[in-house]
């Protein structure tokens, strides 16, 4: 694999895994394809060579743009998509345009030109498990987490358009042989995330003198992941993965909502309890939790970031020392949730 596209490149997680590739596979060149939405951000990209890097800025729904790119590429690892569950209960129309109709431009064209395609999607689109206090015995030895053979249960706009990729790719690997891996990542975590999202929301807002956020009670739980993790991860399905397979990454991270805001807190040198309960988001899942038994069993990956507090103060000390990379958005990010009661 001489050249690679990454959709969403210039976001969270794509611009993680293009750093990543850069770093540790010198042999690879990448195209990025960004639209650059609110999400996305060229300075997500500072510093790499321009020899190894071409920025194309274009919306991967574009069907004469990804055909005329996808042409001259050997794979492409689709991460572009509108991903803010909130977002999606305002206005889901661009969630269906650019997470359903985009990932259709992209598969059309890889089938066309018989490109190996990998696509990256959410723990999101298996919907929520029960809390383990719900469960006999706080769910001890039951073991009940996310695997491959779960049943599709989306719940909100977002997960369902997901969800909706998802199966697009898997029937056009049963119908017309696409080169297609996929994987369902859990929550990330790590520097360069909007701030719309739960963790670097908290963090901007302790930094920036107003209380952290919970919405309800708190007990919803997540599993989170390292962004470095979730990278390494892609890169082995990418390039061992089995075709026509899903696999799950996750690293054994689950967390209640308020576990995290009361760490960050304390983190951060406040009180534990310096937060607010705000509305509830509507059809709030309760609980992700991922089994990576396979992707760790038959492909050899581990992740590496295994110390959640470690983490979670380098990333805090990340929003500390790039201000200027979060602080013009902040007013209207929390403009937004006020007028929603969050
Ligand atoms: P993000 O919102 O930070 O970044 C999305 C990127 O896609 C942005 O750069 C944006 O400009 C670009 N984009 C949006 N619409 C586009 C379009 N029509 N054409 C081209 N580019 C477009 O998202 P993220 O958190 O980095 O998530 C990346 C992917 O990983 C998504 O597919 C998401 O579903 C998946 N995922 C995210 C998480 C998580 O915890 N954030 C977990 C599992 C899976
Ligand atoms: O201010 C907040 N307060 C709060 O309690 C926000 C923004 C969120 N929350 C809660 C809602 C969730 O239970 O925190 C949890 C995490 O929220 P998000 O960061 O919005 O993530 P989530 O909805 O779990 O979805 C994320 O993980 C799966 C990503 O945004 C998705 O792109 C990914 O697919």
């Amino acid at each position: 694999m001489k050249n690679i596209i990454v959709t969403g490149g210039a976001g969270f997680i794509g611009s993680n895994f293009v750093h990543y590739v850069v770093s540790n596979h010198p042999e690879v060149h990448v195209t990025v394809l960004d639209k650059l939405t609110y999400a996305g951000n060229k300075e997500n990209l500072a510093g790499l060579p321009e020899d190894r890097v071409t920025l194309v800025v274009g919306d991967v729904a574009d069907m004469a743009l990804v055909d005329s790119l996808v042409e001259k590429t050997d794979a492409v690892v689709h991460y572009a998509a509108e991903s803010h569950n909130d977002n999606s209960l305002r206005n889901p129309y661009p969630f269906v345009q650019t997470n359903l109709i985009g990932t259709y431009a992209l598969i059309e064209a890889c089938r066309k030109y018989n490109v190996r395609y990998h696509h990256v999607s959410t723990d999101e689109v298996y919907g929520d498990l029960p809390l383990r206090e719900e469960l006999p015995g706080n769910g001890e030895g039951i073991g009940e987490k996310f695997t491959d053979k779960t049943p599709y249960n989306p719940s909100s706009p977002y997960s369902a358009t997901k969800a909706g990729s998802d199966l697009l790719v898997k029937a056009w690997v049963r119908s017309f042989s696409l080169q297609a891996t996929l994987s369902n990542c859990s929550n990330n975590y790590g520097p360069y995330q909007h701030i719309e999202k739960f963790i670097p929301r908290q963090i901007t807002n302790i930094l920036s003198g107003i209380r952290p956020k919970l919405y309800g009670e708190g007990k919803n739980v997540r599993d989170w992941i390292h962004t470095e993790d979730h990278s390494s991860a892609v890169w082995t399905i990418l390039t061992k993965g089995q075709i026509g397979e899903t696999y799950l990454i996750g690293a054994d991270g689950e967390k209640n909502n308020k576990e995290v805001i009361e760490l960050l807190l304390e983190l951060m040198g406040q009180s534990k309890d310096a937060y607010d309960h705000v509305m509830d988001r509507p059809g709030h899942d309760l609980r992700y939790a991922i089994d990576s038994s396979k992707l760790r069993n038959e492909l050899g990956w581990t992740p590496s970031f295994t110390n959640f507090e470690e983490g979670l103060a380098e990333t805090i000390a990340w929003y500390q020392e790039n201000q200027q990379w979060w602080q013009a958005e902040k007013e209207a990010v929390e403009q937004l949730y006020a007028e929603q009661g969050q």
